[in-house]
């Protein structure tokens, strides 16, 4: 078994040699670009060994923010062949080259840990600064574009933006996009680098890909598509993760010396109910939900036990996701499952659909945490810190064996263990 130390470095280089000056690719070919949320985790992975590339991680990603505050799910700094879709099938007019769609809204939070553990606070501040207006606009985008009507739930058009690709979360939704028989032909990568079985399925690839088309013909206009896109949930993942984020982004906006609390009062207060709306009493869980259909979408997955992370649970919730936790903990070795292993939908090893993602649970580790309940936090965080003994930074893990799934020498991998190896428990004041 290798050493913590050994382990250490082999994070360290794995982020190192993703290091394309100024901006960290999740894995060598599979994934050739900067990624929203990876670059927010990888940030606080630079952040244990060099501070001034943490900031230059999210300086960087902010380049592809657009005029109208929408920080983009991916940002193509220059041309690679080994991804797709790439810049030309997306047909973004901005430099550098987009995606059109974004993903879950870590980067407040995680500015705000970093402020607050900077080993050089000078610099940490001055970041932090001029960081600020721009997360307030993609902040205010979201509200404006997505959640115009204020219910309090952020509108997703795409699986891609929630993160979970293909979580069975979105079968139904997903199922309702009908293949543009006009498709342009296209040919997927992503399976010439990773075995089919840990990937998405073709039917999936072609709705991912018609959605883009939608938006194209949209003229990317978000509310014309909050209307006429078939694909239209409401993700815990997007929604706990903006609320924590705006939580985070109003002690910001103090510590800092702007002025907007009273406006990102107003948002918190809206998504504290929209999230609990999410309640389901007899499931002890949150779901997501169809807003085509407006009908919750029943299927436990890794993001029902967010809220614990936004923070808007009661504790007799947090209470009670505990308990549903503990029933999936005796189905796997690993925690946490990306989907119920109870569920007639869970398969263990295809991406979104049942492997354990280092990433996503330390989000829920933090929140359990948080709400008091330490030994599960705790176990969550040992559960993470041996996959990566025993499977190495893989992009995703097998909850049953243990195995390493997806891509390999994986950034926010590396960066959590970097950010947990020496943590005495699963807090991020171990940053
Ligand atoms: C599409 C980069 C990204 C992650 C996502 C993960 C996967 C992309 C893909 O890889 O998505 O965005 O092509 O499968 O699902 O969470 O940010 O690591």
């Amino acid at each position: 078994m290798p050493t913590q130390e050994s382990l250490e470095q082999e994070a360290r280089r794995i982020l190192l040699a993703n290091d394309r000056g100024g901006f960290t690719i999740p894995t060598a070919g599979l994934y050739p670009f900067q990624w929203l949320w990876d670059a927010g985790f990888t940030a606080l992975g630079w952040m244990q060994f060099d501070e001034g590339r943490a900031w230059q991680e999210l300086k960087t990603l902010f380049r592809g923010q657009w005029e109208n505050g929408m920080l983009p799910h991916i940002v193509f700094h220059r041309p690679e062949p080994t991804y797709f879709p790439g810049p030309e099938r997306w047909g973004v007019a901005h430099i550098p080259p987009t995606s059109a769609i974004t993903q879950p809204p870590v980067v407040a939070t995680f500015v705000r840990w970093m402020l607050e553990q900077a080993q050089n606070q000078a610099l940490a501040e001055a970041e932090a600064k001029s960081l600020y207006p721009h997360i307030l606009a993609y902040h205010r985008w979201f509200k404006r574009e997505r959640d115009p009507d204020n219910t309090g739930l952020v509108t997703v058009l795409h699986p891609w933006e929630t993160g979970a690709d293909n979580s069975p979360a979105w079968d139904q939704a997903l199922a309702r996009v009908a293949v543009d028989p006009a498709l342009p032909p296209y040919t997927r990568r992503d399976t010439a680098h990773v075995d089919p079985s840990q990937r998405p399925h073709q039917a999936e690839y072609d709705r991912f890909l018609t959605l883009l088309e939608v938006y194209k013909r949209a003229g990317f206009d978000q509310l014309r598509l909050l209307c006429e896109c078939p694909f239209r949930v409401a993700s815990l993942l997007i929604d706990c993760v903006l609320h924590r984020a705006n939580r985070d982004l109003l002690w910001l906006s103090q510590r800092l010396g702007f002025d907007h609390q009273a406006e990102i009062a107003g948002w918190l207060e809206a998504s504290q109910q929209g999230i609990e709306g999410l309640w389901d009493e007899e499931a002890g869980l949150y779901f997501n939900r169809d807003l085509v259909s407006g009908e919750p979408i029943q299927v436990g997955v890794s993001a029902s036990f967010l809220p614990l992370y936004a923070g808007t649970a009661s504790p007799e919730r947090a209470e009670r996701l505990l308990h549903t936790l503990q029933g999936w903990a005796s189905q796997v070795r690993y925690l946490v499952p990306s989907t119920d292993p109870q569920s007639p939908y869970f398969e263990p090893q295809r991406y979104w659909r049942g492997p354990v993602w280092a990433v996503v649970n330390y989000l829920i580790a933090l929140g359990f945490r948080e709400y008091g309940h330490e030994q599960i936090a705790e176990r969550i965080r040992q559960d993470t810190l041996e996959l990566a003994r025993r499977a190495g930074f893989s992009e995703y893990y097998h909850p049953l064996t243990g195995q390493g799934l997806g891509g390999r020498a994986f950034s926010w991998t590396a960066a959590i263990y970097l950010v947990w190896s020496r943590a005495t428990s699963a807090a991020h004041s171990a940053l």
